[in-house]
């Protein structure tokens, strides 16, 4: 249950971090449908604070004021004509939910909606809440504590009881009323800090989709095998983020040879069928919650080999990242407007985003292997090929990848494929793969900068 994310079988959502409504539509209408990508990770709709200090920082969206749908990415009228605009190329959407709390204590003002709110007093007069529907306070200092992490607060946040029938309540009207408009699941911030009893608790008051089936979920839980709490204590309840997946990605790719190891269930992994996997993610390509030690756009070589071998294994449901730069600064909001209204993302004539919007989901070999994903679903590895920093594999009969660390390889592979010429799908068919009749090809890399070759059955041609 909560596995299935309603897009016809395709395997791919986007993260389109803090890019506002009327955009993500546009590049649902003119990118996403046309690449194959199941859906997008939206920040989070509903109203929240507007921090100060320091100025207007991505983070004030994970300090919620109330559930009306009007955050820095747009009004609930942009929302619902993102969602059904979407939807209508069969795009869904995915939230990014923040439940677990409200805002930060000391925290006063209005919200993006309008909405007052007084933290230290817990009134949130937009929902409303009020004090008996928060925990009372203690501080989260200790990860060793169960009870510590889902009952105190998350660096001095607000937290809500969510075994509360008021609470829960509140919290199932505001996921039901994004269900109607025709949202398809949700990321739940958080995850890790609420009982999994009290999540399906909420789950159970939930609607089904209007085209029937329940919503899809993936819970945000840090699991790095250290603590006592582990993503398998939720995944009942939907996905749960694999943390440790950024980790040995990041390994395998700067050695290839470990990338044989890159899941490992003796680490505690969880199974496939329950891990949401990304090599990144808006936290820790920036130093927050389980950061460092990760590749991102920064280093864009080693950035393509890692997302497009993401796509290529046969692990878990997979996230792309899509950034906009931020230097040193991680505390720096998305790109905006004198007004810090987010600023639009307009497309060059190559393709790339303006406007330092990073778009990591349109580099050719990553948007490319989102068509590699979808083809080889439910396919094993095969043919596994991995020595000197090159690794190649096929996935069942459906497809074919190789990808070479120092940028060269020449030989002779079978590919499990039937005989046939392929389209070679990162150079966008440029060029063509023979394979014989003993389901041999003769596999040549040779590209400094994208060293990926990929090719399946039913491609393009
Ligand atoms: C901000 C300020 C704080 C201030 C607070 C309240 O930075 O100084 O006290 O506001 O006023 C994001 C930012 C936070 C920000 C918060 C609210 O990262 O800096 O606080 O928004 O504006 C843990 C959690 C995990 C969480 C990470 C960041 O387990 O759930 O920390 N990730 C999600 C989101 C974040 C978001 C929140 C939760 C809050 O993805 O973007 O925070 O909604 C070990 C543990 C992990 C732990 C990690 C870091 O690895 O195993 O569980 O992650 O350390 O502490
Ligand atoms: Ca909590």
């Amino acid at each position: 249950a909560y596995t299935d994310p309603h897009c016809d079988g395709k395997q791919v959502i986007v993260h389109l971090f803090e890019w506002k409504w009327p955009d993500v539509a546009l590049e649902c209408e003119r990118f996403l449908s046309k690449k194959g990508f199941c859906g997008v990770q939206v920040s989070p709709a509903n109203e929240h604070v507007m921090v100060n200090s320091p100025p207007r920082p991505w983070w004030e969206r994970y300090q919620p004021v109330s559930y009306k749908l009007h955050s820095r990415s747009g009004t609930e009228a942009e929302f619902t004509d993102m969602v059904q605009r979407c939807k209508a190329v069969g795009v869904r959407i995915f939230v990014d939910v923040v439940i677990n709390h409200m805002a930060g204590l000391g925290r006063t003002g209005t919200g993006t909606a309008g909405s007052s709110f007084d933290s230290s007093n817990y009134n949130f007069p937009g929902v409303p809440f009020v004090r008996e529907h928060f925990n009372p306070y203690c501080k989260l200092n200790n990860y060793g504590d169960p009870n510590q992490v889902r009952n105190c607060y998350l660096v001095d946040l607000t937290d809500l009881d969510q075994g509360n029938e008021y609470v829960r309540n509140k919290i199932a009207a505001f996921l039901n009323q994004m269900i109607d408009i025709g949202v398809a699941g949700f990321r739940v911030d958080a995850a890790k800090h609420m009982w999994p009893k009290d999540i399906d608790a909420i789950q159970q008051k939930l609607k089904d989709l209007p085209e029937g089936g329940r919503p899809f979920f993936y819970h945000e839980v840090i699991d790095q095998s250290n603590e006592p709490i582990k993503t398998s204590q939720y995944t009942s309840l939907g996905y749960v983020t694999e943390f440790r997946y950024c980790l040995k990605i990041r390994e395998g790719i700067q050695d290839f040879g470990r990338l044989g190891q890159a899941v490992d269930y003796g680490w505690g992994m969880t199974d496939s069928e329950h891990a949401f996997v990304f090599v990144d993610n808006h936290d820790n390509q920036r130093g927050h919650g389980g950061g460092g030690n990760i590749i991102t756009h920064e280093k864009p070589k080693e950035y393509k080999m890692a997302v497009a071998f993401l796509l290529a294994n046969d692990y878990g449901f997979t996230r792309v990242m899509s950034s906009y730069y931020f230097g040193d600064n991680s505390d720096l909001g998305p790109p905006h407007n004198d007004d810090y209204s987010a600023k639009d993302v307009p497309i060059n004539a190559d393709g790339t985003c303006g406007n330092g919007w990073v778009c990591e989901h349109r580099w050719r070999p990553i948007a490319n292997m989102v068509a590699f994903k979808n083809a080889v679903a439910g396919t094993q590895k095969g043919n596994y090929y991995n020595m000197n920093n090159q690794i190649a594999f096929s996935r069942g009969n459906k497809g074919f990848f190789a990808m070479a660390r120092d940028s060269h390889m020449d030989a002779t592979l079978q590919t499990g494929l039937p005989a046939g010429e392929y389209c070679e799908l990162i150079s966008d068919c440029a060029r063509k793969i023979a394979v014989d009749g003993s389901g041999n090809a003769h596999i040549v890399i040779n590209n400094n900068e994208e060293p990926i070759i990929a090719f399946i059955v039913g491609g393009p041609s």
